[in-house]
């Protein structure tokens, strides 16, 4: 018997929804959402996630999925990692779907923030469906950067940085290449491939002229983030330029950056430096999640990764939560959540 056919609780059918939903893509603007339809004995009737914007929702690639196998769905419950809209958006709502299919019941884990979308578990219910939110830590995580952005009405926003263990992101002379390893450099193309934008000032084409691409593995990936170039320094003739997919936002305030990616239904960016346009977008409480990759190297001078955020005392420090730290080669990479607060 595969595990397809086991009888699984609600509990289990979410965190194989959760498993699904993680087959879709991090990137683009729409979440990561699985769904899994059971029917009364807990067996597994039809499951499947959603693959990118435009493409059918999770529990509509479920139904989908149980008239594939010629499974009967009425009066199944469909158990999905996200509140099933109820709007029209590039495809229908899926509380019609379900309710067409005869679906009994619902269970979701994570509330729509959506402003069109959300409300959809009290239509299920109006319609005698009833919608069971049932919260799980790894539904959340997975729509997390996702939930933040929607909840902001700006793209989440990952700081990105290599410096030494005494905070510099160059030596005197400006030279910043090779800080950290190549596994630290390898980790940094998989996280561009998994975002929608990279940003970076003016300063950092100037002095570095980066591709901006992501290259894991050596490669570009299929998914490119739009490259983003902030700052009104003219860098005509870089390499950042050679593609169309890139954006110039002539501006010193992160607001107006931010404001032209939701735009571009941007809801993640990497902001990579340099020092000026972090330490702007940390001051202005616009960092979700940083991501430090450490080198074991001391410089003793060179610019610092932030300056000037107009903190004078300790208990004002910007502080992370939910901690992490990976070894990378030589390299340590510290992320954490910065609190916003909603
Ligand atoms: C998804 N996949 O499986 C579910 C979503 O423009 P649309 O039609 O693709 O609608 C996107 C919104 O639909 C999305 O922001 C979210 O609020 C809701 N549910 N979205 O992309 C899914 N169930
Ligand atoms: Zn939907």
């Amino acid at each position: 018997m595969s595990d397809a056919d086991a009888a699984l609780t609600i509990a289990q059918a979410m965190d194989r929804a959760v498993d699904l939903a993680a087959l879709g893509p991090a990137h683009g603007p729409n979440p990561r959402v699985g769904c899994v339809i059971l029917n009364a004995d807990g067996a597994v009737l039809g499951e499947g996630w959603h693959r990118g914007a435009g493409t059918a929702h999770a529990e509509v690639a479920a139904i989908a999925d149980a008239r594939a196998r010629g499974t009967d769905i009425t009066g199944g419950t469909a158990v999905v990692t996200l509140e099933p809209c109820s709007h029209t958006g590039r495809t229908g709502p899926c509380v019609d779907a379900l309710t067409e299919a005869g679906v009994a019941a619902v269970t979701y884990a994570v509330a729509d923030p959506g402003q069109a979308s959300s409300g959809g578990a009290d239509v299920l219910t109006s319609r005698g469906i009833p919608a069971i939110h049932a919260p799980h830590e790894g539904a959340t995580a997975l729509t997390h950067r996702w939930l933040t952005a929607m909840r902001a009405g700006r793209p989440y926003v990952i700081a990105k940085w290599a410096a030494t263990l005494d905070g510099r992101m160059a030596a005197a002379d400006g030279t910043s290449f090779w800080i950290t390893g190549p596994q630290a450099r390898e980790h940094a193309h998989a996280v561009r491939a998994q975002v929608d934008a990279i940003a970076v000032g003016t300063g950092t084409v100037l002095a570095d002229d980066p591709q901006l691409s992501a290259r894991p593995g050596g490669e570009e990936s299929e998914h490119q983030p739009l490259r983003v170039v902030i700052g009104r320094t003219d860098t005509a003739g870089r390499r950042v330029w050679r593609d169309l997919h890139a954006l110039a936002v002539a501006s010193h305030d992160p607001r107006d950056t931010l404001a032209a990616l939701w735009e571009r239904e941007v809801r993640t960016v990497v902001v990579e430096g340099g020092p000026t346009v972090l330490s702007a977008f940390l001051r202005e409480g616009l960092v979700d999640e940083v991501n430090a990759y450490i080198a074991p190297a001391l410089l003793g001078a060179g610019p610092s990764v932030v300056e000037g955020l107009g903190i004078e005392t300790m208990a004002d420090a910007l502080r992370g939560q939910d901690v992490n730290f990976q070894l990378l080669g030589a390299d340590i990479l510290v992320t954490a959540h910065l609190s916003r607060g909603f």
